[in-house]
């Protein structure tokens, strides 16, 4: 048992709950290394929202606002770690939420569907096909979802898949904590921020902001200037560890 008053509470629960997620098939085993790499930056941003994160997800929020087919992927370690948030922000963004895997069983997608249906997510599923130019079975995804979405929202991604989106002409949003990842570097437009922290952000910014809010962020949004603030963020809390 992890008690209550440890320090690192919140991160031990969160480990506990992806090993046990991980055992039961519905995150892969490598999730719990890309965890943990998540955990390293996060480490090194502080374990909180910076000013350019929220500014990314205000961002993010305009951007599926605007789309006419916004979609949703998730994974594993997504369904595991914030399954009603994404429930949240499907009813806030009336985006489509898919299931999609790296590490692909229909096992896991039935599992991953089933979270994700309980927490009260209103999942597209049913046919998919192999329909994205990659050769990894994140190609799979369905003709009406993914395939046909303008706008899509990647939590935890493997950078193939989004360079493979954003070459078919589509709007990639990437929550990834590590600015340095191909992901972060191809994607439309990168949050770099906790994935449970993030999510909330963005819901609160699709009914938040006003029309012209939107507009203005739609028309100023710059992923060179997000990554580099990322960046400069981590270099500021190193140069000051031992301050
Ligand atoms: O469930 P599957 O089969 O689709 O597999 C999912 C994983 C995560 C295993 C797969 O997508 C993968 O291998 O991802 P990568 O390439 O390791 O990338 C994951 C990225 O997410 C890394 O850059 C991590 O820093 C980041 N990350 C990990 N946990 C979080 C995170 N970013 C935000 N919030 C987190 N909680």
């Amino acid at each position: 048992m992890i008690p209550a008053d440890h320090p690192r509470y919140r991160s031990l629960v969160t480990r506990e709950r992806l090993a046990d997620c991980a055992r039961k098939g519905v995150v892969a085993m490598e999730g719990l290394t890309a965890h943990g790499r998540g955990e390293a930056f996060d480490y090194l941003l502080g374990e909180r929202t910076t000013t350019s994160a929220l500014l990314a997800e205000k961002t993010a929020a305009a951007m599926l606002m605007a789309a006419h087919h916004p979609v949703i992927s998730v994974n594993g370690n997504t369904a595991a770690l914030a399954s009603r948030e994404i429930a949240a922000l499907q009813k806030a963004s009336g985006a489509l939420v898919e299931v999609n895997l790296f590490h692909r069983t229909e096992e896991r997608v039935a599992m991953i569907e089933k979270i994700l249906t309980r927490a009260g997510a209103d999942v597209f599923s049913g046919e998919a096909e192999r329909l994205l130019p990659l050769s990894h079975d994140r190609a799979w995804c369905r003709r009406q979802g993914m395939f046909s979405a303008d706008v899509i929202l990647v939590p935890l991604e493997d950078g193939d898949r989004c360079g493979a989106l954003a070459g078919m002409g589509k709007q990639v949003i990437a929550i990834d904590l590590n600015p340095l990842s191909r992901t972060a570097q191809r994607a439309t437009l990168t949050i770099v921020d906790e994935l449970t922290r993030a999510l909330p952000e963005i819901t609160r910014a699709c009914t938040g902001l006003s029309e012209t809010d939107r507009t203005r962020l739609l028309s100023t949004a710059d992923n060179h200037y997000l990554l580099s603030e990322a960046i400069r963020e981590i270099t500021l809390r190193l140069s000051h560890a031992l301050d």
